[in-house]
C-alpha cells in the first residue's frame, strides 16, 4: 500500500462527506468494464479529479433504460438530446463503488460499459427509487470531460489540529496514523512505510519549501484544465 496524495486520502475519508458505500475500501474490487469507444490522451482520470459524465444505466443489454442523462426532448421532432452532463468529483464516495472503480485511468471522449454487481451499485435491496434499482447494474459511460477537483476544505481542517492555517509533519503523521488505523490496515504498514508516506507528501505538497504545508498548497490550483 502506497498513498502519495491527499487526494487518496479524500478517498479514504470519504465517509465524511455523505455517499452509499462512503469510507469502504474499494481499490480491492474489480469490475468487468468493456471499452465501447476508445480514446488517446495525456493524461487520464484518478482521484480527485471532477468528471463531466453522460450515461445510460441499464438492467440489461438493450433493456429498458432506468437513468440517463440521454433525453428525447423533441419528441415530435424525434431529436435525442444530451441533457447537462453528470458532474461529480471522483475518489469522494459520491458516487456507488461501480463508478469509483470504473471510471478510473479514462480520457475524455472514451466510453465504458461497467458490469456492477450488486453490492458494488445499490445492493440487493436497490435504493427505493427507479433510478437506484436492486440487483447488478450495467451503465454505458461517455466522459466529456474531466479536470482537476478541489480540494475539500474539511480534509485540511481536519488534519490542521493547532489551526494555525498550515499542516506540519508531526500533523500529518497523526492524521495517517489515525486514517491506517481507521482503516484496519495499522499491522500491514510497518513504521519506516508509514515515515515514507509523511515524506511523500510534503515533498509533493510544500511548494515553497518551509517544511510545512499551507492552505492555499493544500487546495492547489483550482479548475486546472488538462
Ligand atoms: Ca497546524
Ligand atoms: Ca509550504
Amino acid at each position: 500500500m502506497k498513498i502519495a496524495s491527499f487526494f487518496l486520502f479524500s478517498s479514504s475519508t470519504a465517509s465524511l462527506f455523505g455517499g452509499w458505500f462512503g469510507g469502504k475500501k474499494k481499490d480491492a474490487k474489480v469490475i468487468q468494464t468493456d471499452i465501447l469507444r476508445e480514446k488517446e490522451c495525456k493524461r487520464k482520470t484518478k482521484n480527485g479529479d471532477q468528471l463531466f459524465v453522460h450515461f445510460w444505466g441499464m438492467k440489461t443489454i438493450g433493456g429498458d433504460v432506468f437513468h440517463t442523462t440521454w433525453t428525447d426532448r423533441f419528441k415530435d421532432d424525434k431529436i435525442s438530446v444530451y441533457n447537462k452532463p453528470y458532474r461529480f468529483q471522483l475518489g469522494l464516495g459520491e458516487v456507488i463503488d461501480g463508478w469509483e472503480i470504473g471510471l478510473k485511468n479514462m480520457c475524455p471522449g472514451e466510453k465504458r460499459r461497467l458490469f456492477i454487481p450488486a453490492d458494488l451499485a445499490y445492493g440487493e435491496k436497490g435504493g427505493g427509487t427507479p433510478e437506484m434499482p436492486a440487483g447488478d447494474v450495467i451503465y454505458d459511460v461517455e466522459l466529456v470531460h474531466a479536470e482537476q477537483g478541489p480540494r475539500h476544505p474539511e480534509v485540511f481542517d481536519l488534519m490542521d489540529l493547532d489551526k494555525n492555517g498550515y499542516l506540519t509533519h508531526k500533523e500529518i503523521s497523526k492524521f495517517i496514523h489515525n486514517e491506517l488505523k481507521n482503516q484496519g490496515e495499522l499491522n500491514q504498514v510497518p513504521h519506516h512505510e508509514e515515515l515514507a508516506m509523511v515524506k511523500d507528501i510534503l515533498s509533493q505538497e510544500d511548494k515553497d519549501r518551509d517544511g510545512r504545508i499551507s492552505r492555499l498548497e493544500f487546495s492547489g490550483e483550482a479548475h486546472r484544465e488538462f
